[in-house]
C-alpha cells in the first residue's frame, strides 16, 4: 500500500491546555484538522518510529473516525506496532498502564475527558509519552510550533481495519493488535488491593453503587465490580458506552452527580456512592449520609494506603496540585513524608512518580491516583475506598468522622464561572493580581494574609519553571483563596475560584461548606471585583 504525502496548511489553534487539545467536534472535523495535530506529533518524537503506539479513547462521537486516521497515520510514518482497544476504547488510567507495560513509545488518546460529547459536544486528543505520562509543557510547546508551520502529512488511503474484532491484523508491514480494553488494567487491580476481603465485604451485605455515566468505565467496572467483586449487576448504572454519553455530562461532582448526592442521603443509602468521567481518570465518592471532598479524600486515601497491598512497603511522599487543600498536607506530616505541591494538570506529578518521590497525589478537581500509573484513575479511587471499607468495617461518615478528630477540617468549595467573555475573566485574574501588592500582614475578615503571589512551579528533576500557575491568597494555616483561568474549556473562559478554610476545634468540624466559607467568597468577590467585571451575581458551578 502506497504511502500518501498529503499536502496541506497550518491551523494556528492547536495549543494543547491543560490535558491535551480539546476543541468541539465540528473544528476536529475540518480537513486535514485531526491530521496536522497528529503528524506534529510524529514528527517531534521520532522515538515512534520502529516503536508500539497504544491507542485508544474514551467512545466519544468521532472516536473511531479519529482512530482510523491515527492508524493509517502510524502505518506511514513507520511506526512498528499498534495496539488499540477493542471498538476504541481505553480509559485514560488503562491506556497509560498499556504503554507502560508494553514498552510502548507513546500513546494517542482520544478523549475530550468529562465534556459533554456528539455532534454538537467536544472532541479531544493527548498524547503521552513512554512511561506513560503525559506530554510535558516542554515537547508540547514543540508539538505545537510544529503545528503552526507544517506543510505535509503522512498516510495510507482505505485501509482494512475491524476495530472490533480482537487479535492481530497488519496494516502496510504494520501490526495492529486490537485488545480487550479492561483485562491488563483488571489485572493491576488485583495486584494492588484485597480483593477477597472486598468480594467479602459485598457478600455480607454492604451495597455500593457505581455510575459509569455511559462513558468509558462501564466495560471496567462491569467486569471488575461485578464479575469479579461480586456485586449485584445493578450495582453499576449507566454502564453501556455512549457515543454521546446518553446525553449527559459524565463529570462526577455536587452538580452533574447530583443525582448520587440524593441516593447518598436516602433512606436506605448504599454504604459507597461513587461515579467517574467521560475518560475514567476522575473519582467521585459519596457514602452514606455524607460527601467525601476530593481533598479529604486524598488525605484519607493516603493515611490508610500502607494498610492496603500493594503499599505495605509504605509511602515515598504524597503530592497535590497547588488549589486543592491542604488536608494531605497534614497527613503527610504525620506520616514524616515529604509533601510536594504541583501546578493543576497531571503532567506535574509525573516526574515525582518517576522519581520515586510520591505515591500517591491528588487534585480537588476530583482526581486521584497512585505510582502505579501515570495519570488519574477513578476506579483505582473507588476500589482503594473499598478496600478501606472493608478493613476498618467502618461505615465513610464513621472514616471522616475520626479522621477530622485527629487532623482538623479543610473546608473546600471550587466556584466556576463559566463561559465567560475571555477580556472579562482576564479583568478579573487582573483585578486580583493587583490587589494582591499590598495585601501582605493586611486583616482578610478574622485572618491575617502570610502571603499573597503567583504561584510558580520549580520541578527539581528536571529543572523546568512552570510560571503563572495561579494566583493565591494565603492567611497561614487558616484560610486560602487560588484564582486561576481553566486551561480545558472549549467555550468562552472558566474563572475558577478555589477557597479553603482550616478549623480543629471539636466544635467547629461539622459546619455546611457554603457557610464556614462564605467570608472568602465575599471576600474573593470584592479582592477580584468579580460581579462587577463580569455581571454574574454568582458562580454557575460549585463543588
Ligand atoms: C481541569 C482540572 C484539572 C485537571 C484537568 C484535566 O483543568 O482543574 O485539575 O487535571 O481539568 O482533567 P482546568 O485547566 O480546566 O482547571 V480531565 O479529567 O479533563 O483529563
Ligand atoms: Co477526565
Amino acid at each position: 500500500m502506497p504511502i500518501r504525502e498529503i499536502t496541506t496548511k497550518p491551523y494556528l489553534d492547536q495549543k494543547p491546555g491543560t490535558a491535551g487539545l480539546r476543541k468541539k467536534v465540528a473544528v476536529f472535523q475540518q480537513p486535514h484538522y485531526l491530521e496536522n495535530f497528529l503528524q506534529s506529533i510524529f514528527d517531534c518524537v521520532p522515538a515512534l518510529k520502529g516503536a508500539t503506539l497504544v491507542i485508544g479513547g474514551d467512545g466519544r462521537y468521532h472516536n473511531r473516525d479519529a482512530i482510523r486516521t491515527a492508524i493509517a497515520m502510524a502505518a506511514a510514518n513507520g511506526v512498528a506496532r499498534v495496539v488499540v482497544g477493542q471498538g476504541g476504547l481505553l480509559s485514560t488510567p488503562a491506556a497509560s498502564h498499556l504503554i507502560r507495560k508494553l514498552g510502548a513509545a507513546g500513546g494517542f488518546l482520544f478523549t475530550a475527558s468529562h465534556n459533554p460529547a456528539g455532534p454538537d459536544g467536544d472532541f479531544g486528543v493527548k498524547f503521552n509519552i513512554a512511561g506513560g505520562g503525559q506530554a510535558g509543557e516542554g515537547l508540547t510547546e514543540r508539538i505545537y510550533a510544529q503545528s503552526k508551520t507544517i506543510s505535509r502529512y503522512r498516510t495510507l488511503d482505505d485501509i482494512e481495519l475491524d476495530l472490533d474484532r480482537r487479535g492481530t491484523q497488519t496494516i502496510a508491514g504494520m501490526s495492529v493488535a486490537v485488545v480487550d480494553c479492561v483485562d491488563d488494567y483488571a489485572q493491576l487491580m488485583q495486584s494492588l488491593f484485597d480483593f477477597d476481603r472486598i468480594r467479602d465485604w459485598i457478600r455480607r451485605g454492604n451495597a455500593l453503587r457505581f455510575d459509569a455515566m455511559h462513558a468509558v468505565t462501564g466495560p471496567y467496572a462491569q467486569r471488575i465490580l461485578v464479575e469479579q467483586l461480586g456485586a449485584p449487576a445493578a450495582a453499576v448504572l449507566n454502564a453501556i458506552p455512549l457515543e454521546d454519553f446518553g446525553g449527559g455530562h459524565p463529570d462526577p461532582n455536587l452538580v452533574y452527580g447530583k443525582h448520587l448526592v440524593e441516593l447518598a442521603f436516602s433512606d436506605g443509602a448504599p454504604e459507597l456512592i461513587a461515579a467517574s468521567d467521560g475518560d475514567g481518570d476522575r473519582n467521585m465518592i459519596l457514602g452514606r449520609g455524607i460527601f467525601v471532598s476530593p481533598g479529604d479524600s486524598l488525605a484519607v486515601l493516603a493515611a490508610h494506603l500502607p494498610q492496603l497491598p500493594g503499599y505495605r512497603d509504605g509511602l515515598c511522599g504524597i503530592a497535590r496540585s497547588m488549589p486543592t487543600s491542604r488536608a494531605a498536607d497534614r497527613v503527610a506530616h504525620a506520616m514524616h513524608l515529604p509533601l510536594h505541591e504541583t501546578p493543576t494538570g497531571w503532567k506535574f506529578f509525573c516526574n515525582l512518580l518517576d522519581a520515586g518521590q510520591a505515591t500517591i497525589c491528588g487534585e480537588e478537581s476530583f482526581g486521584t491516583s497512585s505510582a502505579h500509573t501515570r495519570e488519574k484513575d477513578g476506579l483505582w479511587a473507588v476500589l482503594a475506598w473499598l478496600n478501606v471499607l472493608a478493613i476498618t468495617g467502618k461505615p465513610v461518615q464513621a472514616i471522616m468522622r475520626e479522621h477530622w478528630l485527629r487532623y482538623g477540617r479543610h473546608y473546600f468549595q471550587r466556584h466556576d464561572y463559566e463561559n465567560l467573555p475571555g477580556p472579562a475573566a482576564e479583568a478579573v485574574m487582573q483585578a486580583f493580581a493587583g490587589s494582591l501588592a499590598n495585601l501582605r500582614g493586611q486583616k482578610l475578615g478574622d485572618w491575617e494574609v502570610t502571603l499573597a503571589d503567583e504561584f510558580s512551579y520549580h520541578d527539581r528533576i528536571d529543572g523546568s519553571i512552570a510560571t503563572g500557575q495561579g494566583l493565591r491568597v494565603v492567611c497561614g494555616e487558616h484560610a486560602r483563596i487560588v484564582m486561576r483561568l481553566s486551561g480545558t474549556g472549549t467555550q468562552g473562559a472558566t474563572l475558577r475560584v478555589y477557597l479553603e478554610r482550616y478549623e480543629h476545634d471539636a466544635s467547629a468540624l461539622h459546619w455546611k461548606p457554603a457557610d464556614a466559607l462564605a467570608p472568602l467568597s465575599a471576600a474573593a468577590d470584592r479582592l477580584g471585583r468579580i460581579g462587577e467585571l463580569t455581571g454574574r451575581r454568582a458562580a454557575s458551578l460549585v463543588t
